[in-house]
């Protein structure tokens, strides 16, 4: 019984029919949503730190108004992304719990710092770069709401990562100081960049079952290599550098050859030992402590209109 269940869900994903929350599925394809998802929201809410950071330091009343607006569009991601995840089964307290309690993870890219303005550039161009194209996949991810989620999430994004480019774009062309803050920042933001696709596909645990089940469509390397050669033509147009002598254009491949990442830095930031990851834990405790009286009062809202008396 069980396997001619499953041998159904497999044919639905291989005819492309969405699987939606009250369809029958194994187990481990909804906890895989759950891990997924969850961490995805969890990214989009850490990811609103770093950026916020600079709120209060935007050189200007527009860059202050396009920076407010963008960590506005990251709630929003995390929010239908909890929303998502929560069609499986799990609650919202339960996916808190488990980032609170580092049972859960968030993208690496989140533990740097943003040391100076021209990183907030660097974010918009290389990290929501690197996000569109590992999301604009998802958007035909096989579970039904993970893929509609994404849809806008994408269109959001595309705009914050012309923002971030234009924003690099001024500073490449104007002072000396402006320049080189500029090349620090993507320096330090490129290698980084690159991990954000997770470990190599031979070494990716959970690659080739998501694949099967259409929830990933392209593999972490696959994708990396299309962010590398993307990012490498539109650096020419910055006129800066990316910080890795060995990329070069492979006429044969048709790809650009880069250097050997790090992988130890990415498994210690994946421990918790990345330049942030205490600072970053240190403040979503903090908001989930601060904000304990809304969801008291929330609930005690809820239970005093469930007995038709909402105003008392
Ligand atoms: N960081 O078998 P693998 C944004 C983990 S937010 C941390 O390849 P999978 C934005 C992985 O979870 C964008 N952990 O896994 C927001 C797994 O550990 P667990 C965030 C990572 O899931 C604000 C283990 O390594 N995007 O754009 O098949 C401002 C083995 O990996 C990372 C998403 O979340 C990492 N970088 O593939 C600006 C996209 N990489 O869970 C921008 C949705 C890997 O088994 N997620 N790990 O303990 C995905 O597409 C996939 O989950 C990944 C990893 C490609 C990330």
């Amino acid at each position: 019984m069980e396997t001619s269940l499953a041998e159904q869900f497999q044919q639905k994903v291989d005819l492309e029919i969405k699987i939606e929350p009250k369809d029958w599925m194994p187990e481990k394809y909804r906890q895989t949503l759950i891990r997924q998802i969850s961490q995805h929201a969890h990214s989009e809410v850490v990811g609103m730190l770093p950026e916020g950071n600079w709120i209060s330091r935007a050189p200007s009343l527009r860059r202050k108004a396009i920076l407010l607006a963008k960590i506005q569009d990251e709630a929003g991601h995390g929010l239908y992304l909890y929303s998502a995840a929560e069609t499986l089964g799990i609650s919202r307290d339960e996916m808190y719990h488990q980032l609170l309690s580092g049972r859960a993870k968030y993208s690496s890219i989140f533990n740097y710092p943003t040391l100076t303005w021209a990183d907030i550039g660097a974010i918009g161009w290389l990290v929501d770069g690197a996000a569109i194209l590992n999301q604009v996949p998802l958007c035909r991810t096989s579970f039904g709401p993970y893929a509609r989620a994404m849809v806008r999430v994408c269109k959001e994004e595309s705009f914050h990562q012309r923002q971030g480019f234009e924003s690099l774009w001024i500073l490449s062309k104007g002072t000396a100081a402006q320049k080189s803050m500029c090349q620090d920042a993507i320096n330090r933001w490129w290698w980084p960049c690159l991990m954000m696709f997770g470990p190599p596909d031979d070494e990716s645990p959970n690659t080739i079952q998501s694949m099967q089940w259409k929830i990933k469509r392209i593999s972490n390397d696959a994708l990396r290599q299309k962010f590398v050669d993307m990012i490498a033509e539109q650096v020419k147009i910055l006129g800066m550098k990316l910080p890795d002598p060995d990329l070069k254009w492979n006429e044969t491949e048709k790809h650009y050859n880069y250097g050997k990442i790090n992988w130890d830095e990415f498994s210690q930031v994946l421990k918790g030992n990345g330049p942030c990851n205490k600072e970053r834990m240190a403040a979503r405790t903090k908001a989930w402590e601060d904000g304990a009286w809304v969801r008291e009062a929330a609930t005690v809202y809820a239970e005093k209109k469930r007995n038709g008396n909402p105003n008392s």
